[in-house]
C-alpha cells in the first residue's frame, strides 16, 4: 500500500510538473509570497507602508508594460508578512531569491474535510447532542469571553444554534467586524455570532468564473459546512433538533457560551490557500482565542511547513498565543495520510460515537440483514421488490465489471425499473452518491451497496431507499440471488440504534499517521466524534429528492468527517480556556492529550473499524475527555522556542528561522532530525531506534498545575523486548519547584522490528498524566 502511495505521489507530482510547464511559464497564476514575521513597525498605520513596499517589490519583478499586474490579491501584515499576487513562474522564482522572502509557492487549493474527498459534500448525514456517550453537560456558564474563529465556508446566521439570548455583551477585546455582503447585514451578527468576514476567492488557473460567483461576496454560507462546524464547536442549546426525526435531541456545541467569528474562505469547490492565510492574519488581529480549520491540503500534495498556508498561518497564530485546531483529513485508513501535522497545530482524528443509522434489508427468504445509511425510504415491509445484481442487468456492450459497480451508463433500464439493484465497489472511482444517482436514474426502487469501506460513515441518500453492507452480508445477498429464480427484497426506513458494539472506534476514513514530513512527532494528536454528527446546516435542498415529500428542508443535518471532529476539540479547548484563562495554547493541548482515554465504553482498549486494537497512528493518544482535561495535574508546555528549535532540527536555515521568529533566535549547533524527539511535546515519537545502537535518550519537562505539593511516580507500559527507563522515575513538586525535567531512554536490542507503541504515565494518586510513545525499531 505504501509503495502504491509513493508511486501515486510520484505520479501526481510528475504530472503536475508536466502540466505546469505545458500551461507555459508566461501565464500569470496566483502565488503566495511569504515574508516571515511581521515586525512591529509593519502593524497598524504602518501596514500601509508595508503594502507599498510589497508593491514596490512587485514592480521590480513585473515588466512595466504589464503594470496592471502590480497588485496584491491579499496582503498579510498583522500576524505575519507577505502577500498573494498573479505571477508568472519566472517572476515567482525571481522573487523567491529576494531578500526578506521566505517562500514563494503557487496558491494551493485545499479541500473541506467532510467525508472522503470522493464523497465530497455528498453525505448530508444529522446529529445527536454533543457527547452522546454520557459525558455530563460541560457547563452552563451564561457566557464567556472566549472567541473562536471558524475558517470555513461562512455561516447561516439565522440558525437557532447562533441565537444570543442570555449571552452577555461582546468582549471588549474583540476588534473584528461584521462585514455586510449579499444577503448579509450587520444585524445578522449578534452577541453569539460576533463577527463575520468574507474574501474574494482568488481564481486558480483554468477556473470557472461561476466558482468565484458562487462565493457571492458575502459571509453567508451557501454550502453548509461552515455552519455545521461552527455549531459543533459553539452552538447554543437547541431543543428538539433532528434530521427529519433522526438523531432527535438537544443540539448544542462543545462550548455553548463561546463567541463565534466566521471567516469565509471556501466555496464548495475548495479553498484558496492565500485566502486562508489572510483569514488567519485577520482572526489574530481581531482577537480570537482559538482558530478552528476543518480544511487541508490533499494528502497527495503535502508540502513542507513553510509552503503550506495552514502551517504558516498557524505558526504565527501560535506565536501570538492563539491555538489552532485542524482536522487530520479523510484519506484513511492508509498510513502517511495525515495532514496539518506541524507540531504547533492540534491535529484531530475522527471517531464513531455510540449511535448508528441502520437501514434493514429483508430478503425474500425471510432473512434480515443490517445495513447502514440514512434514507427516507417509503418502501414497506409488506411489499417485496425484485432483487437484481448490477452485472446481471448490464446495458448492451457494457462489461460486467462496470455494471456490477453501477457505473454511469452501465445499467439496462428495462431490467432495473421497479427493482432493487445490488452494486459493489471494486473500483472506488465512482462515489456512493453517483452510484445512487445511477440506480435512481435507472428507475429502480432502491440500492444495496456492498462496500466494506466507509460503511461506518452513514451515507445520506435522501428519499431514495439506500443501504450499505459489508462484505460478509454482501456475500449472503449475492448467494441468495444465485440460489433462486425470483429473488426479492425490501429496504426499510432508517432507524437510529444505540451501538451495541464498542464505542468510540476509529472512523475508517480518518487519515492516519505517521506524518510524511517527520516521524519524530506523533500525529494525529487526539480523536473526537466525527461520524454521524447532527449540527446546524443551511435549510436548502441541494438536489431534488434530498427532502422527503411534504417536509421543509431541515435546519439540522447529519454529517461525517474529520471536519466534524475538529470543532469538537475546538469547543473543548474553549471550555478549558474559559476556566483556565491564563493557560497557554500548548497547556490546553497538553491537558486534552494527557487525559484522553484509550478505553471504550466496554472498558476494553479502543479499536479500529475492523476490530483490531487501535494504535497511535490511527487515533493519536486517544479520545478527548474535556472534563478530565480541566484538571490534568501536569502539563507539557511547548513554547515558541521549542517550535523554532524544531524547525532547526527539521533542516531550515538559521536565516529563514530568524525571519519568521520575533526574536534573534540561534539554532543549536548540532541540530539534527533526531533531536525533534526531544521537543517538549505531550507525546513521544522516535523515527529510528537501531537495534545495535545504545539506548536513545529523550527529554521532557512537565509543569505542575495541580496541588503545589505533589509526588508523581512513573509507570511504563512497553511491548516485550523494548526497554524503557525513566530517569528520575519520581518527580517531587513543591511551592518552589513547579517544573521538572526527566529523561526517557529506549533500548531496542530485543524489540521486534517496526513500530513499537506504549505509554509512560505519571501518577500522584489524584491524576494520571498519560504520554503515549511510538518507537520505530530497525
Ligand atoms: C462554468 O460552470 C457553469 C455551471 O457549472 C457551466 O454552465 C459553464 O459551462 C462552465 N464554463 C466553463 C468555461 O467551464
Ligand atoms: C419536536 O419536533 C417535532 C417535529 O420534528 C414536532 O412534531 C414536535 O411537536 C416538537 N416537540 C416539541 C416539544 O417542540
Ligand atoms: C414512494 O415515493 C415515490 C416518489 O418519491 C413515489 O413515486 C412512489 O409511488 C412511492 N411509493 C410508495 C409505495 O408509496
Ligand atoms: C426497453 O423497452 C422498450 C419498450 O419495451 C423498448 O422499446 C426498448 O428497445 C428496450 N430497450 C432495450 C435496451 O432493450
Ligand atoms: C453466483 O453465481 C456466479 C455464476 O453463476 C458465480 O460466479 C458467483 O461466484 C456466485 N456468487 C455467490 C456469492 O455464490
Ligand atoms: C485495523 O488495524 C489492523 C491492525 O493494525 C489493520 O490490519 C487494519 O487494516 C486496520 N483497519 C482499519 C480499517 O484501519
Ligand atoms: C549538542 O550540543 C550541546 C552543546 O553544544 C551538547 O550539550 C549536547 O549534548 C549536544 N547534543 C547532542 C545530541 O550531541
Ligand atoms: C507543602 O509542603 C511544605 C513543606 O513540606 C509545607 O510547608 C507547605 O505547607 C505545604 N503546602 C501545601 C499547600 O500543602
Ligand atoms: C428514520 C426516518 O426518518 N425514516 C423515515 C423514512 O421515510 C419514511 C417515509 O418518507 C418516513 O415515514 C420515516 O420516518
Amino acid at each position: 500500500m505504501e509503495g502504491l502511495q509513493k508511486f501515486l505521489h510520484f505520479f501526481f507530482v510528475a504530472s503536475l510538473l508536466i502540466s505546469t510547464t505545458a500551461i507555459s511559464d508566461h501565464t500569470p497564476k496566483p502565488y503566495v509570497v511569504y515574508m516571515g514575521n511581521s515586525s512591529p513597525n509593519k502593524i497598524g498605520v504602518e501596514s500601509q507602508i508595508a503594502e507599498s513596499s510589497h508593491l514596490q517589490l512587485l514592480s521590480l519583478i513585473i515588466p512595466s508594460e504589464e503594470s496592471e499586474r502590480i497588485a496584491l490579491t491579499h496582503h498579510f501584515s498583522h500576524a505575519f508578512s507577505g502577500f498573494s499576487a498573479m505571477l508568472t513562474e519566472s517572476e515567482a522564482s525571481a522573487l523567491s531569491g529576494h531578500d526578506g522572502v521566505v517562500s514563494v509557492f503557487p496558491d494551493p487549493v485545499l479541500e473541506l474535510h467532510t467525508t472522503r474527498s470522493w464523497d465530497f459534500l455528498e453525505s448530508e448525514l444529522g446529529m445527536k447532542p454533543y457527547y452522546s456517550h454520557g459525558t455530563p453537560t460541560l457547563h452552563k456558564h451564561p457566557s464567556t469571553d472566549i472567541i473562536i474563529g471558524v475558517i470555513d465556508t461562512g455561516i447561516w446566521p439565522e440558525s437557532p444554534s447562533f441565537r444570543d439570548e442570555g449571552i452577555g455583551e461582546i468582549p471588549s477585546k474583540w476588534k473584528g467586524v461584521c462585514m455586510e455582503g449579499r444577503d448579509f447585514k450587520k444585524s445578522n451578527c449578534n452577541r453569539k455570532l460576533i463577527g463575520a468576514r468574507y474574501y474574494k476567492i482568488q481564481a486558480t488557473s483554468g477556473d470557472n468564473q461561476t466558482h468565484i460567483e458562487a462565493a457571492k461576496g458575502s459571509p453567508r454560507d451557501t454550502v453548509g459546512h461552515g455552519t455545521h462546524t461552527a455549531s459543533i464547536a459553539a452552538g447554543v442549546h437547541v431543543n428538539n433538533a433532528s434530521y427529519f426525526g433522526l438523531a432527535k435531541g438537544t443540539a448544542r456545541g462543545g462550548s455553548p457560551s463561546t463567541r463565534i467569528a466566521a471567516y469565509k474562505t471556501c466555496s464548495d469547490e475548495g479553498c484558496s490557500g492565500a485566502t486562508i492565510l489572510k483569514a488567519i492574519d485577520d482572526a489574530v488581529k481581531d482577537g480570537v482565542d482559538i482558530i478552528s480549520i476543518s480544511i487541508g491540503l490533499s494528502s497527495l500534495f503535502q508540502s513542507d511547513f513553510l509552503s503550506d498556508p495552514i502551517a504558516i498561518g498557524a505558526f504565527h497564530a501560535e506565536q501570538k498565543g492563539v491555538l489552532v485546531v485542524c482536522s487530520a483529513g479523510n484519506d484513511g485508513p492508509d498510513p502517511f495520510t495525515v495532514v496539518n501535522s506541524a507540531p504547533w497545530i492540534f491535529t484531530i482524528a475522527a471517531s464513531n460515537i455510540d449511535r448508528n443509522f441502520q437501514s434493514t434489508i429483508v430478503l425474500g427468504n425471510g432473512k434480515y440483514l443490517q445495513g447502514t445509511g440514512i434514507n427516507f425510504s417509503n418502501l414497506t415491509h409488506s411489499k417485496m421488490h425484485r432483487l437484481v445484481f448490477g452485472e446481471q442487468v448490464a446495458a448492451k456492450f457494457v462489461p460486467a465489471s462496470e455494471a456490477r459497480n453501477c457505473f454511469p451508463g452501465s445499467l439496462d433500464f428495462n431490467k432495473t425499473a421497479g427493482n432493487i439493484v445490488v452494486c459493489v465497489n471494486d473500483d472506488p472511482s465512482v462515489s456512493r452518491r453517483i452510484k445512487k444517482l445511477v440506480v435512481q436514474d435507472a428507475r429502480a426502487v432502491g440500492i444495496i451497496l456492498i462496500n466494506e469501506n466507509n460503511k461506518d460513515a452513514p451515507f445520506d441518500a435522501g428519499v431514495f431507499p439506500f443501504t450499505q453492507v459489508g462484505n460478509l452480508e454482501g456475500h449472503q445477498i449475492l448467494k441468495y440471488i444465485n440460489s433462486t429464480k425470483n429473488p426479492t427484497a425490501t429496504i426499510l426506513p432508517t432507524t437510529e440504534v444505540a451501538r451495541s458494539k464498542p464505542s468510540p472506534i476509529v472512523a475508517s476514513f480518518s487519515s492516519r499517521g505517521p506524518s510524511s514530513l517527520t516521524e519524530n512527532i506523533l500525529k494525529p494528536d487526539v480523536m473526537a466524534p466525527g461520524v454521524g454528527i447532527l449540527a446546524a446546516v443551511i435549510p436548502k435542498s441541494k438536489e431534488p429528492g434530498s427532502v422527503p415529500i411534504g417536509k421543509k428542508p431541515s435546519l439540522y443535518a447529519i454529517k461525517s468527517g474529520t471536519s466534524m471532529a475538529c470543532p469538537h476539540v475546538t469547543g473543548a479547548a474553549a471550555f478549558i480556556k474559559s476556566v483556565h484563562k491564563k493557560w497557554s495554547s500548548s497547556m490546553i493541548k497538553s491537558a486534552l492529550m494527557t487525559t484522553a482515554t484509550n478505553y471504550n465504553n466496554m472498558r476494553k482498549p479502543l479499536t479500529n473499524s475492523s476490530n483490531s486494537i487501535a494504535g497511535p497512528h490511527e487515533m493519536g493518544v486517544g479520545e478527548i475527555n474535556p472534563l478530565r482535561a480541566l484538571n490534568p495535574g501536569l502539563v507539557f508546555e511547548t513554547d515558541v522556542e521549542d517550535y523554532l528549535r524544531f524547525l532547526c532540527y527539521f533542516g531550515y536555515s538559521q536565516k529563514i528561522i530568524r525571519s519568521i521568529s520575533e526574536t534573534n533566535f540561534n539554532c543549536p549547533k548540532n541540530s539534527s532530525e533526531d533531536l525533534i524527539s526531544s521537543v517538549n511535546y505531550p507525546s513521544i515519537s522516535i523515527s529510528t531506534l537501531k537495534r545495535q545502537q545504545k539506548a536513545k535518550v529523550i527529554t521532557r519537562t512537565v509543569t505542575n498545575v495541580g496541588y503545589l505539593n505533589a509526588t508523581y511516580t512513573a509507570k511504563v507500559r512497553a511491548p516485550q523486548g523494548l526497554v524503557v527507563e525513566v530517569i528520575p522515575n519520581k518527580l517531587v513538586f513543591s511551592e518552589g519547584v513547579q517544573r521538572m525535567t526527566y529523561k526517557v531512554s529506549f533500548y531496542g536490542k530485543e524489540a521486534h522490528g517496526g513500530y513499537n507503541f506504549g505509554s509512560l504515565t505519571w501518577l500522584d494518586g489524584h491524576h494520571y498524566v498519560h504520554t503515549v510513545f511510538a518507537v520505530k525499531v530497525e
